[in-house]
């Protein structure tokens, strides 16, 4: 069969298929093998032993680091979530349920990669070096937030791994990723993308450019859409028509492919072939990673008021920390002694990082001027000079927050 759209030999077998004609299921006479952006890729099976022929073979010392990555970012989520919920921070969005996706991706990129994250993916940050201390500060937006509180909370960005932060507006950065790869393919640094989105991105106009030019350009860039299947109230199935997400990379001339993304092991294979792909010059991939967003879209949000409990409780089921513990128990390298260890040592980093995050003096008042342009301007200076008195009286700025 012809193959269609950007591949060459060098596709990594996992992609198999990836740029098939759609089979039409009702007539085929023999029921194809399903294609890579239809199907779904799996290592872990259920009984947590690894399928042999696509297990990405980490050392012990890696499966244990990524497990217990991903048990600081759902201790992270519930000390956060609570500390809003107290009023010590104005808002915070989850990713409980999503952990692996985050965890395992980011894990494939090397330290001079860059990462272009959406929503849910401050955990790539600190898997890539981010201290827990800077993670909480970004939230209060105090002096030892890297933005200096310019940016809303969950906007973390961590210079020392070229983490970009978020831009608000959903998909902006999967152009800005794109963009990025394209600068590092004209330098010829080697160096690769990894950038972000929801399923809900893939409805707004900056998806389709980004992917227009990854292709294109053939641009060293891996696009990793975190289908947790709602957008706030929005469900998947709103978004689009299409079969699948990950077989809309079709209509681009890349790969796509579907993976568990509550399955660690699946998430590093598909993304590392990914990253090697980009990384040799053959060009982009889209990954979908099928998972589920399993609290409030944000701390604002309540999501009984638009879905079923029994959807959540059949996802909370297929929780992917669940399913790696299980795998490192069969593996002999994890137990409830050390799981509890761990809790115990990630919940005392978390609270010290707390207690020194509200010791922390706010932002110099300069630097609400500072960073936007290389010297202030006449105007925002004025206004600098402005709102000083009201701080002076040591007047604070309490408001309604947005969303
Ligand atoms: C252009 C734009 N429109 C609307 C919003 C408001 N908004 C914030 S998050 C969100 C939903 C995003 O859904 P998805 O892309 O699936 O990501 P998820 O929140 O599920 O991780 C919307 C509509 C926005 N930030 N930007
Ligand atoms: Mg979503």
């Amino acid at each position: 069969m012809a193959r269609r759209g950007a591949q060459d030999d060098t596709t990594p077998m996992l992609f198999a298929g990836a740029g098939e004609p759609v089979p039409d299921h009702e007539t085929a006479a023999e029921p194809p093998q399903t294609p890579a952006d239809l199907g779904l890729f799996r290592v872990l099976r259920d009984d947590g032993t690894a399928d042999p022929a696509h297990d990405p073979g980490l050392a012990d010392a890696d499966l244990v680091r990524l497990y217990e990555q991903m048990l600081l970012v759902r201790n992270l989520d519930t000390r956060c979530l609570r500390l809003q919920r107290q009023g010590r921070i104005a808002f915070y969005g989850t990713s409980t349920g999503q952990e692996a996706a985050t965890v395992g991706s980011a894990w494939c990129i090397g330290p001079e990669d860059w990462l272009f994250p959406a929503l849910r993916e401050g955990g790539a940050a600190l898997l890539r070096g981010m201290p827990v201390s800077r993670y909480i500060a970004q939230l209060m937006g105090n002096a030892h937030d890297e933005q200096k509180g310019h940016q809303q909370p969950m906007h973390f960005s961590f210079r020392g791994a070229n983490h970009v932060s978020l831009s608000s507006p959903i998909a902006t950065q999967v152009p800005q990723a794109v963009g990025a790869a394209r600068a590092a393919q004209i330098r010829g640094d080697g160096r690769v993308v990894l950038g972000y989105l929801g399923d809900g991105a893939t409805s707004e106009h900056d998806f389709h450019v980004g992917m227009t030019f990854a292709g294109v350009w053939k641009a060293p860039v891996v696009l990793f859409c975190q289908n947790n299947q709602w957008a706030i109230s929005v469900p998947v199935r709103q978004q689009t028509a299409s079969p699948t997400i990950a077989v809309k990379a079709r209509g681009y001339g890349m790969p796509g492919v579907r993976v568990d993304g509550n399955d660690l092991l699946a998430v590093v294979a598909a993304t590392r072939a990914a990253v090697e792909r980009a990384r040799a010059g053959h060009g982009p991939t889209f990954i979908e990673a099928l998972t589920y967003r399993r609290q409030g879209h944000s701390s604002s949000d309540d999501p009984t008021r638009y879905r079923d409990a029994a959807e959540v409780e059949e996802w909370e089921r297929k929780d992917p920390i669940d399913r790696m513990r299980r795998h490192l128990g069969v593996r002999g390298l994890w137990d409830d002694a050390r799981e509890s260890a761990a809790n115990d040592a990630q919940n005392e980093l978390i609270s010290a990082a707390i207690q020194e995050a509200e010791k922390s003096a706010p932002p110099a008042l300069e630097t609400l001027v500072e960073d936007v342009y290389g010297a202030a301007p006449h105007a925002l200076r004025e206004q600098l000079d402005e709102v000083r008195p009201f701080f002076e009286e040591g007047r604070t700025a309490e408001g309604a927050f947005p969303l």
